[in-house]
């Protein structure tokens, strides 16, 4: 069983029912699950469009990172993701990024992991901060508290939970 990381994203449509579906789609594969609370979030990398929300959730899963890939990239389908009609960075109903897979360095045309994006990223790091608060980056052995603490403020705010407030 490997330790894996997503974080989830989406600034169009019903966020939080996405989130919900994904999270029950995502127990079937993953186990011992812990989640974050849900974060709102200033848009990065392409700022002209609406705030997120984003929440990252961990735990155990027993197959291939190319698997999870696949599973992942299911639940945005069936959750309204269209891919040919968007802009890069730009709005989307649900967006499911693996983000660590284990201490595994996964350099492929498909996949990247650790997601070279997640260190400049507060909107992935405070939420995995939440539950994870003792994690390094594997590919540093940096700890990714002191790596969120060294950037500016990105207008990460909780705004809630999953099942409630
Ligand atoms: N995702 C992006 C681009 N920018 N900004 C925030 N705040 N949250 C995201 O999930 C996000 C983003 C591309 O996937
Ligand atoms: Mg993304
Ligand atoms: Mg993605």
């Amino acid at each position: 069983m490997t330790q894996v990381v997503l974080g989830l994203g989406s600034n169009c449509g019903e966020s939080v029912s996405y989130f919900r579906h994904a999270v029950e789609s995502l127990e079937k594969e993953i186990h011992q699950m812990k989640m974050s609370s849900i974060y709102k979030t200033k848009p990065m990398e392409y700022l002209q469009q609406d705030d997120f929300y984003n929440m990252v959730i961990a735990g155990m899963y027993s197959g291939t990172a190319e698997h999870l890939l696949d599973a992942v990239l299911d639940i945005e389908n069936v959750n309204l993701r269209d891919r040919s009609s968007e802009i890069r960075y730009g709005p989307r109903t649900l967006d499911i990024d693996v983000e660590l897979f284990g201490n595994s360095v996964i350099d492929t045309p498909r996949l990247q992991v650790p997601h070279p994006r997640m260190k400049n990223r507060q909107f992935v790091l405070i939420p995995l901060l939440e539950i994870l608060p003792q994690l390094s980056d594997p590919l540093t052995g940096r700890l990714f508290q002191d790596i969120c603490a060294a950037l500016p403020d990105q207008g990460v705010l909780k705004a809630g939970t999953l099942y409630g407030s």
